[in-house]
């Protein structure tokens, strides 16, 4: 049971989340309603050929580091400016090595994570921008980030994890002996449970990136945690893990053993390349379709025993408070969710016509097995095309024709895993949580459908629709 005064300043906190979300949002909208090459471009048609003058005045508007972009130079975040030639043809391509051998994208590409400042800038998040997501999987540079204590710099030379508590022979591993043991490749999404929290009571977010942004895919490698779980021998008894971070928030979460003993693993590599440091270079633990927060970045102990650790990740933090005032404690596992990416809102569509909707679909409970989508606001739903491969714990892209006759309209898309289980409304998902009535409504683990109204004029909205 929590306090009066807990709740209190817990309502707060969610407030100035919400809010600060919000705030972000906007600031970023700004700078993309400037630029041609976002799907929230408002300027003139005419805008989108000198579009190098309007993204440097976009940018200097934001300020010089908001986008990230390398400082003193003109192009986008993770881009070389080049002088484009009339003609590319008539003129030598760019000299191979210039790069220093390590690639760039496309100057004219802007998409970026977008992000929110809280007081520390330690302690935020940044939301992978899906409404230009094409396929599964995320770039590693777009991945979405939750840190609570900064991104630990960490040498791979020095890392070392150390498996201790109830085992026969408590070792540890440096990096070098971890690469020895047999490895596993794994398509994946990591999905906070925060993901979609500021939708509950009414819509909030502006765009798709704002809703659903807090997931990612990556082909993540590494070696299976029954592995070395074998290695140090479990005593009898046995029954959680405690995973703890070498970051400046020593983050640690206890995980079921039967769990760690599936599928969990210690993955080094992200999309064929070493981990990435905002992802927990050197490693990270991999808890397959369990919420974002047990992914344990920086990953250097694990402490076995037969019972829970109640650390502040699963007592303050990360439980479902029900209207009786009471919480729900270790709900892991990421429900069934979809989310249109193409048409979302902030967008506008020209005209009438053919469109193609797509978006993303995935469970943390297995494969994808059916996505419908409904034009007329969930009245009539049509089975969407899933592209292969469709892997257990890993978002399927889903896609379908669709002719907009210019009146107004709302799209939507629910999934239905491989348990049967279907993506509910948000009416029916507050309803089996409780309600909205308690003092604090719910914040993690908000997984209904989206909805997304297209206006006559063709602007797409976020919008509560049952
Ligand atoms: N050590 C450590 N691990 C961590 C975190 C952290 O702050 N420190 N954040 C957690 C949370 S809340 C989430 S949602 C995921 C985010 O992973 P990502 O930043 O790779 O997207 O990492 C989890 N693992
Ligand atoms: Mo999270």
């Amino acid at each position: 049971m929590r306090t009066t005064k807990q709740k209190h300043r817990e309502t707060e906190e969610q407030l100035t989340i919400t809010e600060r979300r919000m705030a972000a949002e906007d600031k970023y909208l700004e700078v993309k309603r400037k630029d041609p090459d976002s799907p929230y471009f408002t300027g003139p048609k005419e805008a989108r050929l000198p579009r190098r003058s309007f993204m440097i005045s976009a940018m200097a508007a934001l300020g010089a580091t908001s986008l990230h972009q390398v400082a003193g130079a003109a192009a986008p975040a993770g881009a070389v400016e080049r002088t484009v030639p009339q003609d590319a043809t008539k003129v030598p391509g760019v000299p191979f090595g210039e790069d220093g051998g390590y690639g760039t994208r496309s100057q004219f590409e802007t998409e970026v994570r977008m992000l929110y400042k809280n007081p520390t800038n330690q302690s935020s998040w940044t939301l992978t921008p899906l409404e230009k997501s094409h396929g599964i999987i995320t770039p590693s540079g777009l991945h979405f980030e939750r840190h609570h204590g900064g991104i630990a710099v960490i040498d791979p030379a020095k890392h070392s994890l150390f498996i201790h508590g109830m085992v026969k022979q408590p070792k540890k591993f440096s990096m070098a002996d971890l690469k020895r043991f047999p490895s596993i490749s794994r398509i994946h999404f990591i999905e906070c449970s925060g993901n979609t929290l500021t939708e509950w009571s009414k819509p909030t977010m502006k765009t798709v990136q704002g809703t659903h942004g807090l997931i990612s895919t990556s082909e993540w490698t590494g070696v299976p945690l029954s592995t070395l779980l074998k290695e140090v021998d479990l005593r009898p008894g046995a029954k959680w893990l405690l995973a703890e971070g070498g970051d400046s928030a020593v983050m640690t979460r206890s995980i079921p053993l039967e769990k760690a003993m599936k599928d969990c693993f210690l993955a080094y590599a992200q999309n064929g390349e070493a981990i990435r440091p905002e992802q927990g270079y050197p490693l990270r633990l991999m808890v397959p379709g369990f919420e974002g927060n047990m992914h344990i970045k920086w990953l250097r102990r694990l402490a076995v025993s037969d019972t829970p650790f109640m650390t502040r990740e699963e007592t303050s933090k990360y439980t479902d408070l029900m209207p009786n005032g009471k919480a729900v404690q270790f709900s892991f596992e990421m429900d069934a969710k979809s989310v249109i990416t193409f048409p979302s809102g902030e967008m506008q569509l020209p005209e009438p016509g053919f469109y193609e909707i797509t978006g993303l679909a995935w469970s943390g409970r297995g494969r994808v097995k059916r996505v419908d989508v409904s034009v007329d606001g969930g009245r009539t739903w049509q089975q969407a095309q899933i592209e292969s491969p469709v892997l257990p714990i890993c978002p399927v892209r889903f896609r379908l024709p669709w002719n907009w006759n210019g009146k107004e309209t709302v799209l939507q898309s629910r999934c239905i895993d491989e348990t049967g289980y279907v993506q509910p409304t948000i009416k029916q998902l507050v309803e089996a949580r409780g309600g909205l009535n308690g003092p604090v409504g719910p914040v993690y683990h908000l997984n209904s459908i989206q909805s997304w109204k297209i206006a006559p004029d063709g602007k797409v909205t976020n919008v509560h629709y049952a």
